[in-house]
């Protein structure tokens, strides 16, 4: 009897060091995120904090995926020699964002396969904007200028974020994303100063992309519910609605230079704020995207899960070759 109580002391003695220690651990964390360290993927991290990581990390990695395809579309379609190499180049960029991404991700401990199969199972979510059609060149002028801005805006406070392998990421994306950008805008300016015809193509656009890509920058922050946590650990450095409001500041003008009109009869330059005001943005319309019922979710999920699914070969191809070399290597040492 005494030597069971003995246990059950020793017990309940495990539990509360094991506390106290978690509890240390998490105070040093939480110092070190004051402090503006960076968190590295051996160091010591609270499990949320290693979750809400691969989670965000891994929308980001899936939306760069994704994102090729509305482009990938008008590669062969381009107008000229110069557009076809920069929207190439720019792609491909994105594959490269995806991988640096994916690889940030695997080092918190989770792998490539899974992470493949919660996009391709529809567990995991990528970008709203990525469900609209590209229906025009002007499309493509439009999404380098909007959706590669406002991935911008979002993206340089990323630099800075706590984790570092998301921060170091960041940096090279960020440098690549400002090229995207201004090939977007030259388009946009190209036919601006064209015709009347592919001034209203931009101007078509600009109406069609507006709207969601002030949604990409997610909900309002009363209805986020992860900015709270994720500013007080540094993932996020500016909310949504800050992000939101600085890339209408930031384009407004642009637009004005382009000589076309932001499809928002409620903009208006507010001299008290120093921002301008906007209209409402369509909240149902962009739950309905992010649930699914967006116009593209199923051309791009069945684009992604046919891409995998006919390049089995090509990974089982590889995989034997890798596997017959480590076995050459092998006998030639026995
Ligand atoms: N689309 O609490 P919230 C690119 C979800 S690609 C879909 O505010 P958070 C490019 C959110 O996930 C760049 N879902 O979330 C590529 C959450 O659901 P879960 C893409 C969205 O994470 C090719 C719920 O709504 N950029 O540039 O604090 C060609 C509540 O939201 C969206 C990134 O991924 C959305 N738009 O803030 C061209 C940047 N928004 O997860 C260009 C990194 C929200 O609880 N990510 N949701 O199921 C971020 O900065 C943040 O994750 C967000 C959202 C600002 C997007």
């Amino acid at each position: 009897m005494s030597f069971r109580r003995s246990l059950e002391t020793l017990e309940i003695n495990e539990i509360i060091m094991s506390e106290e220690k978690i509890k240390s651990l998490e105070e040093i964390f939480e110092a070190r995120i004051a402090r503006d360290e960076k968190i590295e993927p051996k160091d010591w991290m609270p499990e949320k904090y290693r979750k809400t990581h691969i989670r965000q990390m891994s929308q980001h990695a899936h939306s760069e995926i994704i994102g090729m395809l509305p482009e990938g579309n008008w590669i062969t379609r381009a107008p000229s020699l110069r557009r076809k190499v920069a929207l190439l180049a720019k792609v491909q960029d994105e594959a490269g964002h995806g991988l640096y991404l994916y690889s940030a991700c695997e080092t918190l401990g989770i792998s490539r396969d899974e992470l493949y199969d919660q996009l391709h199972s529809g567990k995991a979510k990528y970008s709203s904007i990525f469900n609209y059609p590209t229906v025009s060149w002007a499309d493509m002028g439009a999404v380098g200028w909007l959706v590669d801005g406002a991935a911008i805006i979002n993206q340089v406070p990323l630099c800075n974020t706590s984790f570092g392998p998301y921060a170091r990421a960041m940096v090279r994306v960020c440098k690549e994303e400002s090229f995207h950008q201004r090939q977007g805008f030259e388009i946009m300016l190209k036919l601006c100063r064209g015709s009347e015809e592919q001034k209203a193509m931009a101007q078509d656009a600009l109406n069609r992309w507006w709207w969601p890509s002030l949604m990409m920058l997610g909900p309002v922050d009363a209805e986020s519910v992860h900015t709270e946590q994720s500013m007080k650990w540094k993932l996020k450095r500016k909310t949504n609605d800050e992000l939101r409001q600085q890339f209408i500041d930031q384009t407004v003008p642009q637009a004005d230079l382009l000589g076309i009109t932001v499809p928002d009869p409620d903009l208006k330059w507010n001299e008290e704020t120093g921002h301008y005001d906007f209209g409402e943005i369509n909240w149902e319309e962009f739950w309905q995207v992010v649930k699914g019922h967006g116009p593209c979710n199923k051309e791009r999920m069945s684009a992604r899960v046919n891409a995998w699914d006919n390049g089995k070969w090509v990974r089982d191809a590889a995989m034997a070759h890798a596997e017959k070399k480590e076995l050459n290597k092998l006998k030639k040492v026995v």
